[in-house]
């Protein structure tokens, strides 16, 4: 048996706390029919079978029998903290409902049900991974759940287990899948529920339905902790410049949260540059201007927080990218296939905006953007070492800036990238009992019969024994968008709301922090003390609560 900590011995005793609607007997309170966010008529039309169902909330109910049934888990996507406890949660709540209640687990992600990987998760599995991180009890994978062949292929081991009902733990994608499959199994009329459940650290799952998606909270108390403990060397070094990289694919909420907790000399917010139509040089200049004035004062030190996805964010490279991934495909090009790409796309085959974005680009980032591509031929932006982009672009300027004696200071920067240090973790009091509870929704939304229904948690600001357990229907959630060229039902995702609290917070707070040493170091995730600080939301769901 493999050898555990301490801190996981400990924390296998840890009862994740239940919303009171979930604690006892459970009852069904349905509300009025609902609709899809946009495009009313053709969600409507593409879901007859699940569209315009109404929100379910569950309360203290009377004792019920339920006949005996099998359920199958999928984990879909990136790891997220508190995986496990979502699928103990389903686990639990199945068997209270009957004890002769199966769960199995696909292995691997989606790709488990359409290859029929699978294994039946006892009491015995699911009591090692209680309160644990990862998603290592079955696995997670990418495979999108989007084609007939797949769902065809998905009923045959539905069948032969005789699984009532799958639950895909996943983020919007996964989710907006989900929705499709219980549609599909729905007019096929095979008797198949399909359930949803938020997932990403990203946190871009949310709406008004959703207040957060699982994970979040533990990934960005992870890399505040680490942020927090960098700052405190950065303040008493007093010599170095951080430059600070931090996951979430598109949106910018981990870093906005993570600023909210340490209170960073600066942060950069990818959807705000987009609005303003920054450049990567104001962007530049804006970094190195505050390092002049910290200079200035005798601080040659900062942080500077950057999400992983900005790059794309900023609309000159966001053009050079689209247009890159057209010319590096061309027949032209292959025709050429040329040593040194950069300067062959300099010599005339780009268009004069991006050659000029292009050549304004450290060379070693250039080759980065025009060097390997994924298998669809696109510019993998991922692999872009933003915080080395701008920490060199910064010292260029610094230089210049000193030529001409408007700076003085010493600029010495370190590089970080954090991301997969928290998607694992253990996860946090919050997300231990946020997706037990949505585990045992989800078992909820099974037993009355639901499709199509995505589990959630309201109220989750307030003590979890006032927190509002119940299901929304997916389609509610759906707007049409453009797709690979095509029209397509998706959940919307949510990017940083500019006119949203948590972000007017930090806007309101940044000049001080950049100028200033406000520092903050939130310490370590805590299981054992004190509720308000074991208990801890994120600042995101506090002002967004408010
Ligand atoms: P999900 O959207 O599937 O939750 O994944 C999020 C994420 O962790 C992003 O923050 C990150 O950009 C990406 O996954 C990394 O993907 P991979 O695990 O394939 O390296």
């Amino acid at each position: 048996m493999a050898k555990k900590s301490a801190l996981q011995i400990a924390r296998e005793a840890y009862s994740p706390k239940l919303p009171l609607g979930l604690q006892g007997n459970v009852s069904v309170k349905e509300g009025a029919p609902t609709q899809s966010v946009a495009d009313q008529e053709e969600v409507k039309k593409l879901f007859p079978n699940t569209y315009g169902l109404p929100i379910v909330e569950f309360v203290a109910g009377e004792e019920k029998t339920y006949p005996q049934m099998n359920v199958g888990v999928i984990l879909s996507g990136g790891q997220a903290p508190g995986g496990h406890n979502v699928i103990c949660g389903i686990y639990d709540g199945i068997k209270r409902l009957n004890p002769d209640n199966k769960l199995y687990g696909f292995l691997l992600g989606p790709g488990g049900l359409v290859d029929h990987k699978y294994k039946e998760l006892t009491g015995d599995i699911i009591n090692e991974y209680r309160n644990t991180g990862g998603f290592d009890m079955i696995g997670s994978g990418r495979t999108k759940l989007e084609l007939e062949s797949q769902f065809e292929s998905g009923i045959e081991i539905i069948r032969k287990l005789d699984i009532k009902a799958l639950v895909i733990i996943g983020g919007d994608d996964s989710n907006t899948n989900a929705c499709v499959l219980a549609e599909y199994y729905a007019a096929k009329n095979y008797g198949v529920q399909v359930i949803g459940c938020p997932k990403t650290i990203d946190g871009d799952l949310k709406n008004e339905q959703i207040e957060t998606s699982f994970g979040f909270d533990t990934a960005c108390k992870t890399y505040s902790e680490v942020i927090g403990n960098i700052q405190r060397d950065a303040n008493s070094a007093k010599k170095y410049w951080h430059f600070i990289k931090l996951m979430g694919r598109s949106a910018s909420h981990i870093a906005l949260e993570c600023a909210l907790e340490v209170q960073p000399n600066i942060c950069l917010i990818s959807e705000e540059i987009q609005e303003k139509g920054q450049s990567l040089d104001d962007i530049v200049t804006y970094i190195a201007e505050a390092v002049s004035q910290r200079a200035a004062n005798g601080d040659n030190f900062g942080t500077v927080l950057i999400p992983e996805g900005l790059i794309e964010f900023i609309p000159a490279v966001k053009r050079l990218i689209a247009e890159l991934n057209d010319v590096l495909s061309s027949e032209k090009y292959l025709a050429a296939s040329p040593a040194d790409n950069v300067a062959w796309l300099l010599d005339g085959n780009l268009s004069a905006d991006n050659t000029a974005t292009l050549a304004s680009l450290p060379s070693s980032f250039a080759a980065q953007l025009t060097g390997e591509r994924d298998p669809h031929g696109n510019v993998q932006v991922s692999l872009i070492e933003t915080e080395k982009l701008l920490s060199s672009m910064v010292a260029t300027k610094l230089e210049q800036w000193k030529k001409e004696g408007k700076y003085s200071g010493k600029f010495s920067a370190l590089h970080h990238f954090f991301g997969y240090e928290g998607r694992c973790a253990a996860p946090s009091n919050f997300d231990a009992d946020y997706c037990y509870s949505l585990g045992v929704s989800a078992s909820q939304l099974i037993a009355n019969g639901k499709t199509g229904y995505m589990a959630i948690v309201k109220n989750t600001t307030r003590p979890a024994s006032e927190w509002i357990a119940g299901g929304v229907p997916i389609t509610m959630m759906l707007n049409m968008e453009k797709r690979n060229g095509r029209m397509k039902p998706v959940i919307r995702k949510a990017l940083v709301d500019l006119d949203g609290a948590p972000f007017k917070a930090f806007a309101a707070m940044r000049e001080t922090w950049k100028k200033e040493t406000c520092y903050v170091y939130p310490g370590p995730i805590q299981y054992f003390g004190p509720s308000e600080v074991c208990d801890k939301t994120t600042e995101t769901l506090r002002y967004e609560q408010q």
